[in-house]
């Protein structure tokens, strides 16, 4: 890992005017986005954004394939593996090379962590994360999810998804694009604001009219009759539980509209991503006070000496034999499930229940 290079921001004291306490952790920003969406120009403008009004940024570029940055990168993977030398080394066309490259700065990810965690003086507020050109080079790879966890397991993280508003004026681009996002909102599991940038080349309102009214989609589409159009009708209701809960801001890398409303949004963003964090902290130890329960159960049951053939053969009823499913696997599947996760441990108890109706299936 190279050494970081200097931070962009002013470094003298101010208040934030993000709504956001130095108190807090910087929010991570993941910008995601099709190719040629403007992610890299955005955060050129963004980093300007931010020092003009004082805040600190801290900005990690994770694509290996590109030539020119226009902004001062704090991390770039290009300082750590070669993207060029990698597509020789393993013999690899330029989309396996960025692919790997990303896999192999995945696996220094710890450092890069440890790089943003170091305390500063004024803190950071932001870091921002450029990604690869092509999007699913970050969103189905095994990089995109390790960086996505590391990240959200230390600071507040959202994906910043970037459209190109001049392309998705026609309904089905819009579609697939909202399809995308969609699929990475609900593979990331964290909170999301759409960017329609490029609101200089095309406003940004049609695609807002259309995310709040279906009907307003449905007449766009009335145009076309074909299958494709069918299908988006369609799926344009499936989105509304999508679009019901997300947040969008229009705004132009080359103008700088937009930016302290996307900064605003930033923050709200950061907000539910602390109550999902504190939802599923309380999940985590609920499930983890089950466990101990379950194994304090399983140590009584097995200090009584009861042995499966005393539980099963007894079980005349589907009822019976659930109860005593959890028993059984207590005294005589233990071994199997004592140091099983949360997740496993569940499955083994809708295992459990199979096999125990199973077993009531055959007692009658
Ligand atoms: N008019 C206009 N062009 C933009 C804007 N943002 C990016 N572009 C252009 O879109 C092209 C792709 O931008 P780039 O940042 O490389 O996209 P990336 O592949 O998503 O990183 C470039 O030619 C940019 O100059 C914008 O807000 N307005
Ligand atoms: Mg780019």
């Amino acid at each position: 890992m190279e050494e970081e290079r200097s931070a962009p921001a002013d470094s003298a004291a101010c208040p934030s005017t993000s709504g956001q306490s130095h108190a807090l952790k910087p929010t991570v920003i993941l910008v995601i986005g099709m190719a040629g969406s403007g992610k890299t120009t955005l955060i050129q403008r963004i980093s300007a954004h931010l020092h003009a009004t004082r805040r600190q940024g801290y900005i990690i570029n994770m694509d290996p394939a590109v030539t020119h940055l226009p902004y001062g990168a704090n991390i770039d993977i290009r300082d750590t593996v070669k993207y060029k030398n990698v597509m020789k080394q393993y013999n690899l066309g330029p989309n396996g090379g960025i692919l790997t490259s990303c896999n192999l700065f995945a696996t220094r990810f710890d450092q890069v962590i440890q790089l943003c965690e170091k305390p500063r003086e004024p803190p950071l507020e932001y870091i921002i994360v450029d990604t690869p050109g092509q999007i699913e080079m970050f969103t189905w790879s095994a990089s995109g999810a390790i960086v996505t966890e590391l990240f959200a397991s230390s600071f507040p993280t959202m994906v910043a998804y970037v459209v190109d508003t001049p392309r998705v004026t026609v309904p089905q681009t819009f579609m697939s694009n909202m399809l995308q996002a969609c699929s990475i909102l609900y593979k990331t599991k964290i909170p999301m604001l759409l960017l329609f940038n490029k609101v200089d080349v095309a406003r940004h309102e049609f695609a807002l009219e259309w995310i709040q009214d279906f009907d307003t989609y449905a007449a766009a589409l009335e145009v076309e009759s074909s299958y494709a159009a069918t299908l988006s009708r369609s799926l344009a209701l499936v989105l509304d539980s999508f679009y019901a809960n997300l947040r969008s801001v229009g705004v132009s890398a080359v103008t700088g509209e937009g930016m302290e409303e996307m900064l605003q949004q930033i923050a709200e963003c950061a907000l539910e991503f602390q109550d999902i964090r504190s939802v599923k902290d309380k999940e985590s130890k609920e499930a983890a006070r089950q466990q101990k329960e379950m194994a304090r159960l399983k140590v009584d049951i097995a200090a009584l000496g009861l042995r499966d053939e005393q539980l099963v053969p007894g079980a005349s009823s589907r009822a019976g034999v659930g109860a005593g499913g959890s028993g059984v696997l207590g005294a005589g599947g233990a071994a199997g499930t004592g140091t099983a996760s949360v997740g496993g441990s569940s499955e083994n108890d809708d295992d459990t229940d199979e096999e125990a109706e199973g077993a009531g299936e055959e007692a009658e």
